[in-house]
């Protein structure tokens, strides 16, 4: 392709459009086309699969991560919302994402406490888009700067944390039973210095002693949906809530 370049980037577009415009023959046209297709069917597949995962130990307790994540979106989806969490796992493979507002993003980082806070400056971004901000926060992410919640209240923020309690730096965890199975010394001392039990973080507790709606530990599934509609209600009216929600590891 040979096309002069205006120093003016307005000023080059039209002679570069002729150019796509020359190449984009009958033949490219529908090998895109096909492209696309093929791309549509395996997305479709990869939907439906997820789908069918999500439904193992759909009523298992502690609650399962899809499970967390469908009982969220059930009651958000037809709300403006935004995920100000990781959306890895279920949400980026169940929930429709359609508005670049709807995801903060991933953090380039990870297992240093970014969650939380993050979380809670992307609900006051949009606070005053009346949008609703919701996290699935994890539980070790929350022990590095707790503090947050008393910002979320102080300030009235509107955020629902919705807890991926799986008590433990669950990522630590698997990365020790991964080394100690390749050095063959047993896994039995993997939970050392990474789970987050004996005694068992009542982040309910925590919430509410710093002035934040909280309610848990949910350990039955069951009880998951009524305790995010009642902590929609506070949110809806400008004011931070958390529901403890305890979880399968992954
Ligand atoms: C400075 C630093 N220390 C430690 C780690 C290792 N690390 C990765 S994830 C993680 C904890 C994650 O725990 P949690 O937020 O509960 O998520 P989970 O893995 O349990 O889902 C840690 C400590 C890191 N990435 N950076
Ligand atoms: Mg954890």
């Amino acid at each position: 392709m040979d096309i002069a370049i205006a120093a003016d980037a307005e000023a080059t577009l039209p002679a570069l459009t002729e150019a796509v415009k020359r190449l984009l023959t009958a033949d490219r046209k529908r090998a895109f086309a096909d492209r696309g297709a093929k791309l549509a069917a395996a997305h479709q597949k990869a939907v439906e699969a997820a789908r069918v995962e999500a439904t193992y130990g759909w009523d298992a307790s502690p609650i399962s991560t899809a499970r967390l994540a469908m009982e969220l979106w059930g009651q958000i989806k037809n709300k403006d919302w935004s995920l100000v969490s990781g959306g890895g796992g279920w949400p980026s493979r169940l929930w429709a994402f359609d508005k670049h507002h709807q995801h903060i993003g991933s953090s380039g980082g990870a297992g240093v406490g970014y969650g939380a806070p993050a979380s809670l400056g992307a609900a006051l971004a949009n606070r005053k888009y009346g949008r609703l901000s919701v996290s699935i926060q994890n539980d070790g992410d929350l022990m590095y700067a707790p503090g947050v919640l008393w910002t979320a209240a102080h300030h009235k923020i509107p955020l629902l944390s919705v807890m991926h309690n799986n008590r433990a730096y669950h990522q630590e965890v698997m990365h020790i039973q991964r080394l100690a199975n390749r050095h063959q010394r047993g896994i039995e001392n993997a939970g050392i210095g990474t789970t987050l039990v004996d005694p068992n973080i009542d982040y309910a507790t925590v919430a509410r002693g710093m002035g934040v709606h909280a309610e848990g530990p949910i350990l039955e599934a069951k009880n998951l949906g009524p305790a995010i509609g009642r902590a929609l209600e506070v949110v809806s009216k400008g004011e931070p809530a958390l529901v403890d929600v305890v979880t399968q590891p992954r």
